[in-house]
């Protein structure tokens, strides 16, 4: 187990063997992340997501870049849930990074996260307080825009990015129900490729729908949502992304609107803990109560239908909390 000074020290080796820790899902990592807690919390956290290969790992690589400059400690995470351990995404994404290997303030890992009983969003809430404590001002968390993942990213980020490409095939048009709403800034990476105008084009009008909407209206001036044209691989664009950034940054932190997301954030978490804690608990229960394994007999031989047996059972939990407090933290949630 690594040391909590060492990592509040910053040391890049204990750093990434917490975080290696959090990705194997090894309960090791509770205890420490509980010592780590009170010094984190004054990270800016960007999510980057988009859908496999439109360029984000090659955008965010360029972004260090800008945020080097100003001399800000920069970490990155890349979680790829859906690829395997050795597999080449997640290579991919270090690779592309790599030439801030050498530079001390830089620090980059990835994050498979499959293990996680909470998902990526309490996989990658976990590292951020890592790399938090270690003192880096800026984390960068890249999720490949599969299934939840854009939306799990959500629940941990201050500033969220979604990446698109120029052409209707992976474009604007393949961009989910839903990811709208959670966007802050939009990029249409790639757009040396033709079209890229008529795609600004297309976020644009969806976004102005989304904006007349007058969602958080309980807030004096709502944050407009930017539309941005990049090409990461030369990097055009991509200062301009960073101001734009840096201006949300500023924004939140002037209207106390980045204290009420830090909030709501720490309730998110809250909320996914107590769910894995109570599951955690009722698997141990299930694995070494008597009366559940009497339970099955009695399923098998037919003195007991399978649903009085689960009611049974779930009655006889020793926990304060019952199971439709935990059903409702997952309708909540979702
Ligand atoms: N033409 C063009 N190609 C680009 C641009 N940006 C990135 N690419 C290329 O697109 C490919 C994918 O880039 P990545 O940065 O790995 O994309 P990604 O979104 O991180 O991919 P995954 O992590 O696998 O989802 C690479 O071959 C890049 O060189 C761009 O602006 N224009
Ligand atoms: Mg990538």
């Amino acid at each position: 187990v690594p040391d909590v000074k060492e990592i509040l020290q910053g040391s890049q080796i204990a750093g990434a063997r917490a975080i290696r820790l959090i990705d194997d899902n090894d309960p090791k990592a509770f205890s420490l992340l509980k010592q780590l807690y009170p010094h984190s919390g004054n990270a800016f956290i960007i999510g980057i997501t988009g859908s496999p290969g439109v360029g984000k790992s090659t955008l965010i690589d360029a972004l260090i870049f800008e945020f080097r400059k100003r001399d800000f400690k920069i970490a990155v995470i890349a979680v790829d849930p859906t690829s395997p351990f050795s597999g080449g995404a997640i290579l991919g994404d270090r690779l592309r990074m790599q030439r801030h290997g050498a530079d001390e303030k830089v620090f980059i890992r990835s994050m498979a996260s499959r293990g996680q009983k909470g998902g990526l969003s309490r996989a990658t809430k976990d590292a951020a307080i890592v790399l938090s404590a270690m003192g880096y001002e800026i984390i960068i968390i890249e999720t490949v825009g599969a299934g939840q993942a854009e939306f799990d990213i959500a629940a941990v980020a201050h500033s969220i990015g979604i990446v698109t490409i120029p052409g209707t095939g992976d474009g604007i048009q393949a961009v989910k129900a839903g990811i709208l709403e959670i966007g802050d800034i939009f990029i249409v990476n790639k757009s040396d490729r033709t079209d890229a105008e008529a795609a600004v084009h297309e976020l644009k009008m969806m976004l102005s729908m989304r904006n007349s909407k007058g969602q958080e209206s309980h807030l004096s001036r709502p944050w407009t949502a930017r539309v941005l044209k990049t090409i990461a691989q030369n990097g055009t664009g991509v200062k301009e992304l960073f101001d734009t950034f840096l201006a949300h940054f500023d924004f939140m932190k002037q209207n106390g609107r980045l204290e009420l997301k830090k909030k709501h954030l720490e309730r998110l978490y809250f909320k996914s803990l107590l769910k894995d804690l109570a599951l955690e608990k009722i698997e141990l229960f299930v694995q070494e109560s008597m009366a559940f394994k009497e339970t099955l007999d009695q399923i098998e031989s037919g003195t007991i239908d399978p649903i009085t047996a689960a009611e049974n059972v779930t009655n006889d939990l020793k926990i304060t909390c019952n199971l439709k407090a935990i059903r409702n933290l997952k309708v909540r949630d979702n």
